[in-house]
């Protein structure tokens, strides 16, 4: 089997999208996410002008060795762009092999190791009432878990938090967006929103939260100490984690559940925070962090320190990401949850899937392979337009953690 040719798909279907598109002499092609929020372009350039030559006569059932030689040869390894641009390969690759061998992912990677797969939405309002009322919706709905995130009295804008009830999304703006943040507002508020969420919804549902990199490590020590009576999922991102030394504080002062990853695309990203179990869920994902290959290695690793997985799921990973998530979380021993912000109609225009989501749980569906697609003509009407993350200031204009 050769590989005979590979496109870059770029659309924007209400959001930036990329996708690549590996299709090999035998008719058979496989497709995968190589999305970078707000970074789409490089990823773009990156496997136009650097990869997509190289795979052209490649054997694509040569997993392994492809992905060794675009990691080993590419030189300056590691970091998001060129990791994320393995990853697409990666999971292309996966596919082909699965639809060559007739049949779903998940079978490829040992089978299936559950029956269905735990999944948590978000719940966000610019206020207590509304962020309570939106839990409750999410609930109504059959989730079994609630990402909550609400506006904080006296801050105009809280990470997560739609300004005007529409989904949220992040990406809104050509230039960054300014944000402005203040920590003590936010740790003043944070237990009493969960104190509400307990007392409105009770104990059994699992709530999650994202401080999205915001906090110091004595800071978070304080909320996650502060947040142990509500019995969190998680807590997400409490610091920034290139230290990975922070998470040592933290865990000192409190038993609430950690959750880290979702910006690293390697193992050497986490590997201490999982040998020396500063973290319960690892969250990085098939798209940043180099595919299925690498995430079964992070996973086995992790497996062997009580670590769970709890992918990252937000809309910018696009549903071809979603798929090949839920085959692997089909599969792996230590699946914790997946996360899954759901993806708009007309995004759904443009990709097609066999997942399936039924009272807080999804299955990934049986077609081959890890059963999305791209419909090129479709994605052809929504043409990219260039969007950015927001930035995040201190009140007193310090550049912050977004
Ligand atoms: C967030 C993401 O879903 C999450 O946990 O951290 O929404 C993140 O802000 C976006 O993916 C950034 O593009
Ligand atoms: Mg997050």
């Amino acid at each position: 089997m050769k590989i005979v040719d590979v496109r870059v798909i770029v659309c924007s279907p209400g959001r930036n999208f990329v996708t690549l598109k590996i299709i090999t002499d035998q008719g058979i092609y496989g497709v995968g996410d190589a999305t970078l929020n707000g970074r789409e372009k490089a990823v773009v350039s990156y496997l136009e002008d650097y990869v997509v030559d190289m795979l052209i006569g490649k054997d694509p059932q040569r997993i392994e060795d492809i992905w060794q030689y675009l990691y080993r040869g590419a030189y300056w390894r590691r970091g998001p762009i060129g990791v994320t641009a393995l990853g697409a390969v990666d999971t292309a690759l996966w596919d082909i092999k699965a639809k060559a061998a007739n049949m779903p992912l998940y079978q490829l990677l040992g089978g299936r190791s559950r029956d269905k797969i735990m999944t948590y939405t978000h719940a966000n309002g610019i206020d207590l009432g509304t962020t309570l009322d939106e839990v409750g919706k999410a609930i109504e709905l059959g989730y079994q878990a609630v990402r909550v995130q609400s506006g904080v009295p006296g801050i105009a804008s809280s990470y997560g938090v739609s300004k005007y009830g529409e989904k949220y999304e992040p990406a809104n703006a050509e230039l960054p967006t300014e944000d402005v943040w203040s920590t003590e507002k936010y740790l003043n508020y944070t237990p009493k929103l969960f104190a509400e969420v307990r007392k409105q919804y009770g104990e059994d549902i699992h709530l999650l939260h994202d401080v999205h990199h915001r906090l110091t490590p004595i800071e978070a020590a304080r909320l996650s100490k502060e947040l142990e009576p509500y019995h969190l999922f998680w807590l997400e991102d409490p610091v920034p984690a290139e230290n990975q030394e922070s998470l040592r504080l933290i865990r000192q002062h409190s038993t609430t559940p950690i959750a880290i990853g979702e910006v690293f695309n390697s193992i050497h990203d986490c590997r201490e925070l999982i040998q020396d179990q500063l973290i319960d869920y690892i969250r990085t994902t098939i798209v940043h962090a180099g595919g299925i290959t690498h995430l079964k290695r992070i996973a086995d690793f992790a497996s062997l320190y009580h670590v769970k997985t709890g992918f990252h799921g937000a809309t910018d990973l696009s549903p071809i990401c979603m798929a090949a998530a839920l085959h692997f979380d089909y599969a792996i021993p230590n699946f914790g949850i997946q996360e899954h912000m759901e993806h708009s109609d007309l995004m759904e225009s443009v990709f097609t899937r066999s997942y399936e989501f039924e009272k807080g749980f999804f299955t990934p569906g049986e077609a081959i392979g890890h059963g999305a697609d791209i419909d090129e003509k479709e994605a052809k009407k929504y043409p990219y337009k260039r969007a950015s993350l927001p930035v995040n200031r201190l009140e007193d204009g310090t550049l912050w953690n977004w």
